[in-house]
């Protein structure tokens, strides 16, 4: 009882990329394992539909461009409910907020405000199912499904 092994998606969005040595820290230092990784380019159109359920909000636009305006790293991490300790990692989703409430946390360290935050972590189980599958297709027996997803243009 008490272990639960879970996965779930983490981003390192364009404006902490270059902390990403800190940051791997962080994953091992929360007890949690990188067990995929790659630094990709997310153009607008696969930014938007990566943060489609976030169409309506009067952030979409600021969200999408910020997602979309250089280099990400996005990396499958593993252990004990991945979920919620990749996010407590992260901390409040302002940084500014962060830096008050959780002055370790990524956001509070690399983040500078409520649009560019340093970080994403799937919120759900359910969401870290999708978000993997946009990063990380699997490609058996799929087919043509995937042809809307994020593909890469290397
Ligand atoms: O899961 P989170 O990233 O912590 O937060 P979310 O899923 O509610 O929102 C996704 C991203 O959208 C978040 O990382 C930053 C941006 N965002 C969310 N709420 C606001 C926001 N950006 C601005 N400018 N203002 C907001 O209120």
């Amino acid at each position: 009882l008490g272990s639960r092994k879970e996965r779930t998606l983490a981003m390192i969005k364009p404006d902490a990329v270059t902390k990403v040595g800190s940051i791997i820290q962080m994953v091992y230092d929360a007890g949690l394992i990188v067990t995929k990784a790659k630094m990709t380019k997310l153009p607008g159109k696969q930014a938007a539909d990566f943060y489609i359920e976030h169409q309506s909000k009067s952030f979409f636009n600021n969200l999408v461009q910020f997602v979309s305006s250089g280099p990400i790293i996005v990396m499958e991490l593993m252990g004990d409910e991945a979920v919620s300790a990749w996010r407590k990692v992260l901390g409040p989703t302002d940084s500014g907020v962060a830096r008050k409430d959780a002055p370790s946390s990524l956001r509070a360290q690399f983040g500078t405000d409520g649009t560019k935050n340093a970080g994403h972590g799937s919120d759900s189980l359910a969401s870290a199912a999708r978000e993997l599958e946009f990063f990380f297709p699997s490609t058996a027996g799929h087919g043509p499904t995937n042809t809307a997803k994020y593909q890469d243009s290397t």
